[in-house]
């Protein structure tokens, strides 16, 4: 944990750097650095190795901090090995590695530091609260300080020897007690903070109170079980504001306050999430749509596709909330050995309450446009029946597009019985976007080659049901890639709007090499996916087009397809030095934020 002299330079020109003023040619030496053709571009990486779940994330004396699952000896998954991986940024979008923040090299966490999250109490010092795996492989939960809390960075960690704060129970297995999130005060003043658990053969997200954050007791009945008695991972509790998208502190409370319980399911690699009410008497959590019997599995997806172990913190600068999630590869494990690193973050999303209460909405946070560089030609008509337009003028590898499709009738909308509303993958699968429709498929073709052997479709389309309409929202990977042993399936989901009054629908799509984010809706439902394409690999350019396979109409009412630079993210974790690109972005984050 100690740092190294090359780190200690290379944060002192860091900061240096945020003092100097930028200019036009500072920023023309942002150089794209992509390693490999997947590696990505924008989106939080290491320079190399393993991670997994976002831990900690903080905003904390004028910086963003991301700590990260990491495996810091090679590209796969070693629970023994896992620490906490540590980078600063000052706009989230551009990053500084510094070392690692924690390591398992006490009793308590011996066998590895898993996931955790970060509390300010209220001295203003970040406390660490961890689950450590023990000498004796027990799930025993810790904390941590910093060594110096006035060093801006927070580079040095020092956990104190009379951890664990909170041993493995008696009713609780050993290696199913873990993740424990963010401490909130109820109105007894006292801290809380909830973790996962299975609890005499229930899985359950358990809460703990303490008045010194130091002894912590189990409150008598848990915050939520679930019929299921598997265990769910990643707990994360939140309140958000009835109305509007400001961001509330983890404690808040009071009228216009609801919560948001989030879980993630091992077993799917799935993460769920209810709106609900909070009692803050019984610490305990009530969803406000029960359609399961408190089976976590019937509630709201964050994201219908492939992204997991989600964590939301409260952004202080931009009174925000903001989620980081990790999205594992869909390629082997010997590729992830070849490259050297396995495992993406999200790009940070802002998301608060949609105005009907049910539904959490997610969006790109708006630093994104720092990145922003040329932009598309506009495109208005696209053929109904199998019309297909090229969007020119960028990459678009490394794409931020934003488009919205007016539909000015939904007479041609394909029936569709209601029995098939629990399954929407299974639509999407049948359905295809290659497949004629009626009212869609329509929608955007990415990371595609000039040959159309590889593409990824993300598209909607429209169905009547009964008296009513359902838009689906699908991402179809099956000709993603032409490589062999990727793992391509066709994620779908509904998209909760009223259609019949809108008469369109939004799509906002991230593109980056080997991701792709969409948010379907203004971000109702959001759909993570992972691409291998091999045309890159073989070094061609890939296309993007909008397409419209249904037989009504769809007007291109709004597009905006932009071309990204290339973000600084953790170019060399070796002692943390950057390349000088680095430096010129985090300077322009710094101009963007006083702006
Ligand atoms: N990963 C962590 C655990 C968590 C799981 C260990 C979720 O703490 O439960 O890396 O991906």
């Amino acid at each position: 944990m100690a740092a190294n002299p090359l780190a200690t330079l290379a944060i002192a020109v860091f900061l240096i750097c945020l003092l100097l003023p930028t200019s036009s040619s500072s920023s023309s030496i942002c150089v794209a650095r992509t390693q490999d053709h997947v590696r990505t571009a924008f989106h939080f990486q290491p320079a190399k190795n393993w991670q997994n779940d976002p831990n900690g994330p903080v905003y904390y004396n004028g910086m963003y901090h991301l700590f990260y699952q990491y495996n810091p000896h090679g590209a796969l998954w070693d629970v023994g090995n896992l620490s906490w991986g540590d980078s600063v940024s000052g706009d989230l979008v551009n990053w500084a590695a510094l070392g690692n923040a924690l390591d398992p090299t006490a009793p308590f966490d011996a066998n590895g530091c898993a996931s955790g999250s970060v509390t300010i109490l209220p001295d203003g010092t970040p406390a660490i609260l961890y689950s450590g795996i023990d000498a004796d492989r027990r799930q025993v939960q810790n904390v941590a300080f910093p060594k110096n809390p006035r060093d801006p960075l927070l580079r040095e960690w020092a956990k104190p020897a009379y951890n664990p704060v909170v041993p493995l129970p008696a009713d609780v297995s050993a290696n199913d007690f873990r993740d424990p999130t963010t401490a909130w005060v109820g109105r007894d003043g006292l801290w809380r903070f909830a973790i996962s658990a299975v609890a005499d053969g229930v899985g359950a997200t358990l809460v703990y109170r303490s008045a010194d954050f130091l002894r912590w007791e189990r409150r008598a009945a848990p915050l939520h079980a679930s019929q299921d008695a598997v265990m769910a991972e990643c707990p994360d509790l939140f309140p958000v504001a009835a109305r509007g998208a400001e961001g509330l502190d983890a404690s808040a409370r009071g009228a216009g306050v609801r919560h948001v319980l989030k879980v993630s399911m091992p077993d799917t690699l799935e993460d769920y999430y209810a709106v609900g009410t909070y009692d803050d008497a019984a610490d305990t959590f009530t969803p406000d749509e029960d359609c399961g019997g408190g089976d976590y599995r019937r509630w709201r997806r964050i994201d219908r596709g492939h992204l997991y172990a989600s964590k939301t913190f409260l952004d202080a600068r931009r009174m925000r909330r903001v989620l980081w999630a990790w999205v594992n590869e869909s390629d082997s494990e010997a590729d992830d050995v070849a490259r050297g690193w396995s495992g993406l973050q999200s790009f940070p999303r802002a998301l608060w309450l949609d105005g009907g209460g049910k539904q959490l909405v997610q969006w790109p946070v708006e630093e994104i446009e720092t990145l922003r560089t040329r932009r598309a030609a506009p495109l208005q008509e696209v053929e109904p029946g199998g019309g297909v337009r090229e969007v020119t003028g960028i990459v678009s590898s490394q794409a931020d597009v934003d488009v919205v499709f007016e539909i000015p009738s939904l007479r041609r909308a394909e029936g569709l019985d209601p029995g098939r509303l629990h399954d929407p993958d299974a639509l999407c699968r049948e359905k295809g976007g290659s497949l004629t429709g009626g009212v869609g498929p329509f929608g955007l073709l990415v990371m595609a080659s000039g040959d159309m052997r590889e593409h990824t479709a993300v598209f909607f389309r429209v169905f009547r049901i009964l008296h009513e309409y359902a838009v689906l929202m699908c991402t179809d990977l099956s000709r993603s890639s032409t490589k062999a042993g990727v793992y391509k399936p066709t994620h779908g989901g509904f998209v909760d709007v009223d259609i019949e009054k809108d008469m369109s629908i939004s799509l906002r799509t991230l593109i980056d090499h080997s991701i792709v984010e969409s948010f379907g809706g203004g971000g109702r439902t959001c759909m993570t996916a992972r691409v291998y394409p091999e045309h890159v690999a073989a070094g061609s350019s890939s296309h993007l087009y909008v397409f419209n396979n249904g037989s009504a109409a769809v007007k291109v009412s709004k597009l905006e397809a932009w071309e990204l630079a290339s973000a600084s993210v953790n170019v060399d974790d070796d002692g943390g030095l950057m390349a000088g690109g680095s430096f010129a972005n985090m300077c322009r984050a710094e101009e963007y934020n006083s702006s």
